[in-house]
């Protein structure tokens, strides 16, 4: 199917002048009204006003100032991954853990959702830079969209704005992202048909991307991933599939400076899941004495090696969309104090005096709360009174412990990567790669609970590859033979690879580490390693460290506990690797011979004892 001028509009490669297809998509969609965002603070007063007087926004008192409540329709809480889907001519470039369309099929599909369906509202169209605008990492994209929700968040996400603007004007490449909630409110003959509601959304759900044409059309959603394209749609899927063709990393990182006792400065990238600690970890307050924790990036990373031979990070996104429960003083005391003010909550409860609160905040709930649905709340109610999914929306520059390089165009160098699922059993507290590889194969094959950051259910365990089995954009096999290849261009220059686990529980399902600050006692390890400083213990899952390389006197850990963080044992490893070789079945002869290596080389170490390396 085609439009207008006859230009398939999804499918086709050529960027058209971004004047030209906003019209085009306008025919398509019909809105009242056409309005291009500058992104001035004029242009989000703006918006705040009208979103409060529909009743999307609601304002939170003193002491928070500038914040506002928003709750969602209680079915548009999260991601939609069943609904998430990849088109590509060849359905072995999406691969086996993608939702595979055909482009063809697909755009016929969209373009029936979409006609009319902006009918009656605003089309914002919102040009936008991920990373400092013009930079040698960074991309551009243009959103048009009919939610004040999603103009507002990609404000604070994103650069938007006039620089952005010219650069797409001016014929740089960049990405159309299409964002319709679903809820014309008019008929074809401009006849009213219903009321607008504070939180648009259609039961019908599609969020489509075409990595070849590099295109992004998401439908009936309002919330996070789903509607801020810059996020996981532009700067995972699109971006990933970008990165394999050019030479790049697009990942589900954060990315944080470490300034030890000594003065002596690393940076780290962590790839968490959703929902596993990666906004926690980037604004640690660490619980070890003279150690310093500086925040880059709490979601994403793109990466690059420079003329240098090193591999050179930025974090793409300009705000924060963090989880609220369990973010409290105690836990998070950046997060808390960055949360003063200028804040878009979504799906917190709310107290008395119209305030947010969420679970974690304090340690018993006040009285008189009205949950995330906007009902009356007592513990009695058996639910939580914040959707586990509710998020705050803030700036990065909020964030007290922001390093001063974190918007440098020209990235910084990474020392260290982490890969940490939320396992309950099996995965040591920290493990090194032994070797590149090997710590490919451990992004490769990490595995997670589910959390409430998508639907689906919470607890299951599933392989996560890299953190991003929802987010690459093309056949996960070729993004580890990407890596691979990485590898072998960086050399020397490679950064070390490790893997963690917060989340071991003891037999009555309590953590059987702290977590939060006292990582900071794992990165002190991690150092150590990279300043070739402490030996280490070869085990099924890599390197382990040596009970008495890490400080953990002053804990108070129970007896055994640190021995059973540390332990690797052989037969839980022993069905981890069932467990691969039944992922990697799924990928057939584009998995790469090197992980097939490594599962033969798990399976030959479950069999016996560990060493010393
Ligand atoms: P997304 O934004 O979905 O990508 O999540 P994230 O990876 O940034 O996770 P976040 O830091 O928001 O933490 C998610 C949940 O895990 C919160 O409820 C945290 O309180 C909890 N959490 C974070 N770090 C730790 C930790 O070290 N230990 C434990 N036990 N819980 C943690
Ligand atoms: C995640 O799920 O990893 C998030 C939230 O960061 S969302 O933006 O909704 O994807
Ligand atoms: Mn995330």
């Amino acid at each position: 199917m085609t439009l207008i001028d006859e230009t398939p509009i999804a499918t086709g490669s050529e960027r058209p002048d971004v004047h030209a297809w906003v019209a085009q998509v306008a025919e398509l969609t019909q809105p009242a009204r056409v309005v291009w965002c500058d992104g001035s603070g004029a242009e989000r007063h703006r918006l705040i006003a009208m979103g409060v007087r529909k009743g999307t926004l609601e304002p939170l008192p003193e002491p928070h100032y500038g914040s506002y409540l928003v709750r969602s329709a209680p079915d548009d809480v999260a991601r939609v991954e069943d609904r998430t889907v990849i088109a590509t001519t060849d359905p072995d470039d999406a691969g086996p853990t993608n939702n595979w369309r055909d482009p063809v099929d697909l755009e016929a599909e969209l373009v029936e959702l979409f006609e009319g369906s902006m009918r009656g509202r605003t089309m914002w169209v919102v040009p936008f830079s991920m990373g400092p605008v013009g930079g040698p990492i960074s991309q551009l994209g243009v959103q048009v969209t009919d939610s004040l929700y999603a103009v507002l968040s990609m404000g604070t996400m994103t650069r938007v704005g006039a620089a952005a603007r010219e650069l797409v004007e001016a014929g740089a490449p960049w990405v159309p992202a299409v964002h319709s909630v679903g809820y014309p409110l008019t008929d074809e003959f401009g006849q009213q048909v219903r009321e607008d509601v504070p939180w648009p959304s259609s039961d019908t759900k599609l969020i489509a991307h075409f990595p070849e044409s590099r295109q992004i059309w998401s439908y009936g959603s309002g919330y996070g991933g789903n509607a801020l394209l810059g996020k996981k749609c532009f700067a995972l899927r699109i971006a990933s599939a970008m990165g394999r063709d050019q030479g790049w990393l697009a990942e589900h990182m954060l990315l944080v400076r470490v300034t030890t006792p000594e003065g002596k400065q690393h940076h780290v990238a962590g790839a968490f899941p959703s929902a596993c600690g990666k906004t926690n970890f980037a604004m640690m307050t660490p619980s070890l004495p003279g150690w310093k924790i500086e925040t880059l990036g709490d979601d994403i990373v793109w990466m690059r090696r420079d003329s240098e031979g090193r591999l050179r990070a930025i974090n793409p996104e300009a705000g924060f969309f963090g989880v609220a429960p369990g973010t409290s003083e105690a836990t998070n005391p950046a997060a808390h104090q960055m949360l003063w003010g200028n804040t878009i909550f979504t799906n917190c409860a709310q107290t008395a005096d119209g305030d947010v609160w969420w679970e974690g905040l304090t340690p018993t709930p006040p009285q008189g709360l009205t949950d995330w649905r906007g009902e009356p709340w007592s513990p009695e109610s058996g639910k939580p009174a914040a959707h586990p999914n509710a998020r705050f929306t803030v700036a990065a520059e909020q964030c007290p412990t922001l390093a001063d390089s974190w918007d440098d165009p020209e990235g910084v160098v990474v020392d260290a990567v982490l890969f940490g699922g939320r396992r309950a059993t099996t995965v040591p507290l920290v493990a090194q790669a032994r070797d590149w590889a090997h710590g490919v194969f451990l992004g490769a094959t990490m595995a997670s609970e589910k959390t409430a950051a998508a639907e689906g259910t919470v607890g299951e365990v599933r392989r996560d590859p890299f953190a991003m089995l929802p987010f690459t954009g093309y056949n996960a096999a070729d993004h580890w033979g990407h890596w691979l290849s990485q590898g072998e261009q960086l050399g020397e220059h490679a950064p070390a690879l490790f893997s963690v686990n917060w989340f071991r529980k003891d037999d009555d399902g309590g953590f059987l580490w702290p977590g939060f600050g006292d990582n900071s006692r794992v990165l002190e390890w991690v150092v150590a390693r990279l300043e070739g400083r402490v030996d280490a213990v070869d085990t099924p899952a890599g390197l382990v460290p040596r009970a008495e390389d890490l400080t953990t006197a002053d804990l108070g850990l129970a007896e055994g506990v640190l021995e059973q963080l540390l332990t690797a044992d052989p037969a839980e490893y022993a069905r981890e690797a069932d467990g691969v070789e039944e992922l990697f079945a799924g990928f057939g002869d584009r998995l790469p011979q090197a992980m097939r290596d490594q599962l033969a080389e798990l399976r030959s170490r479950t069999a016996g004892d560990g060493g010393t390396a």
